[in-house]
């Protein structure tokens, strides 16, 4: 990468240490600041980033302008080298407040003073949670079942450093000693450590196998998305423009999700239709293939949909109505919804735990926020569900994915006290443990699933229980070698 685009609208800065399109070359404070944070960035990521592929040379997309048709340049780097950069989208003339109670004021280019608290909470939950995910995917790499598998996780986790990039540069510019202090925080916490645990749940999960990154980047980077649209609602507008544009890398991130899986599924069926296995449920068989079952699939997407839902708080909570209200966080697109954008006096309806049933209920509208975008996030995720069941479909295998009940395996809101099946239907502690391996990923499963775990690194070849995608990287031939793997 160098600075010859320097010169291109929109273009991304490479004079700087921190590649940057905010100026930053003339913002000292802040540009002192960052550089500062570097070295222990560096340090977080060599510790704990992808274990044995930091002297790796890996075909990345590195973003050289916001210009959201040619942002993105392609070449082998070495992950330690990538260009973490800050980019904000650009800034949209005369913007405006389109929500809560300073609905229709200009858009704030700085924080204001009675919001900073709340503000800051949000910019650290969000950066939490991108380390994290680097950190969940760390040793990923050892099993990758190609070369373009293994480019992609790498690519999604540079992406998730740079998010922390752009919420640290947010803290540092915003919110001096503090936004300091909190920076140095997002690389002292450690996905799943006893002590200093990420902040949300999902983000202290174990991702054992590709299965999991491929159900963890379709569901859990789908709530990134639902998040980040809301956060690009925002009155404050760095954290809008900043949002709008992690928004354009974490299309990729679902894309590795949802291709992922339907590999899976296309290969699985192959497998089957090949050895004239027509029963779905016909498991031992299927397995001896040496492909992933499908009722195993459901199970692994019965797992990380729960815990993805448990990421969008409780169904009523007033921190969603302050942080509405303040106009910081809006909803999913908030300008094309037809209504009054205050939300003082309407209602929604919330699937809630009444009198030992599930019940819908209407409550205001303004505390209902979070259950408002877990809507939005069900549908979005259904979508994928029917994708994938037209690849059964056409493979000829009677059998369909489906989402669980939102009461399923919830820790998180009105359903973590209770016991619930993936069709919603109420039980006792006793017929949970009964049914538990039947809904949710046994020890069996994870092991079947972690004896296929065997590197397949050899130029366009694929582990067998996942087909090899439609097209490469970037047009790229299905040979080409997506990662010159050195040892370190
Ligand atoms: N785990 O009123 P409540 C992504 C806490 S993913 C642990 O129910 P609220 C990515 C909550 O903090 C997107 N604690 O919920 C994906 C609160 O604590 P305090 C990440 C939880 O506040 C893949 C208390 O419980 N971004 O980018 O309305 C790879 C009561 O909270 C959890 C964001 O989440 C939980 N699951 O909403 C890489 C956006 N849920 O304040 C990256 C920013 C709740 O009482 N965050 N709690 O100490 C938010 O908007 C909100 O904080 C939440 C929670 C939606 C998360
Ligand atoms: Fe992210
Ligand atoms: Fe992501």
């Amino acid at each position: 990468m160098n600075g010859s685009a320097a010169y291109v609208e929109g273009a991304v800065d490479y004079t700087t240490k921190i590649p940057n399109n905010v100026n930053l070359a003339e913002d000292g404070r802040v540009l002192k600041a960052l550089e500062q944070w570097h070295p222990g960035y560096i340090d977080w990521w060599m510790s704990m980033g992808p274990e044995g592929f930091q002297a790796s040379e890996v075909y990345l997309r590195t973003a050289v302008s916001i210009d959201p048709k040619g942002w993105a340049k392609f070449g082998h780097v070495k992950m330690p080298e990538y260009r973490w950069g800050v980019l904000l989208a650009p800034q949209e003339e005369g913007r405006l407040v389109n929500f809560g109670a300073h609905k229709g004021e200009k858009a704030w280019q700085e924080v204001p003073g009675e919001y900073r608290a709340m503000l800051r909470r949000l910019l650290v939950i969000q950066g939490d949670t991108e380390p994290a995910s680097v950190e969940q995917q760390r040793h990923l790499g050892k099993t990758a079942p190609s070369l373009y598998d293994m480019r992609n996780l790498f690519q999604v986790n540079v992406e998730e450093g740079r998010h922390l990039w752009a919420m640290v540069y947010l803290l540092q510019k915003y919110f001096g000693k503090d936004g300091r202090e909190e920076a140095e925080g997002l690389l002292e916490r450690r996905s799943g450590d006893v002590d200093k645990p990420r902040m949300l749940g999902a983000f202290n999960e174990a991702t054992p196998d590709w299965l999991s990154f491929y159900m963890f980047t379709f569901f859990t980077d789908r709530d990134g998305k639902m998040q980040l649209e809301s956060l690009a609602q925002s009155g404050f507008d760095p954290l809008s423009r900043t949002c709008r544009f992690m928004l354009t890398e974490e299309a990729h991130h679902m894309f590795v999700g949802e291709t992922g899986v339907g590999r899976v599924i296309e290969r699985t069926c192959e497998a089957m239709k090949a050895a004239g296995i027509e029963d779905p449920f016909d498991i031992a068989r299927i397995r001896a293939l040496g492909v992933i079952d499908l009722p195993t699939l459901q199970k692994k997407a019965n797992l990380h949909f729960s815990l993805s839902l448990d990421l969008f708080g409780s169904e009523v909570s007033t921190n969603a109505a302050n942080f509405f209200n303040s106009g910081l966080k809006g909803r999913f697109m908030e300008t094309k919804i037809d209504d009054d954008h205050r939300l003082t006096s309407a209602v929604y309806p919330v699937l809630k735990f009444i009198d030992g049933e599930i019940r819908m209920v209407d409550e205001p509208a303004l505390t209902a926020l979070n259950m408002r975008l877990r809507d939005d996030y069900v549908k979005d995720c259904q979508g994928g569900v029917n994708r994938w069941n037209k690849l059964i479909e056409k493979a000829g295998v009677r059998f369909a994915l489906s989402l669980p009940s939102v009461a399923f395996n919830r820790h998180i809101g009105e359903f973590a006290g209770v016991e619930a099946s993936p069709d919603g239907k109420l039980l006792t502690a006793a017929q949970w443990a009964k049914m538990r391996d039947q809904w949710l990923p046994s020890s069996g499963d994870g092991e079947f699933i972690a004896s296929l775990m065997t590197p397949c690194w050899e130029r366009g070849e694929y582990a067998r229980w996942v087909s090899p995608p439609k097209v490469g990287v970037d047009n790229k031939p299905g040979d080409f070698d997506y990662v010159r793997i050195h040892a370190g």
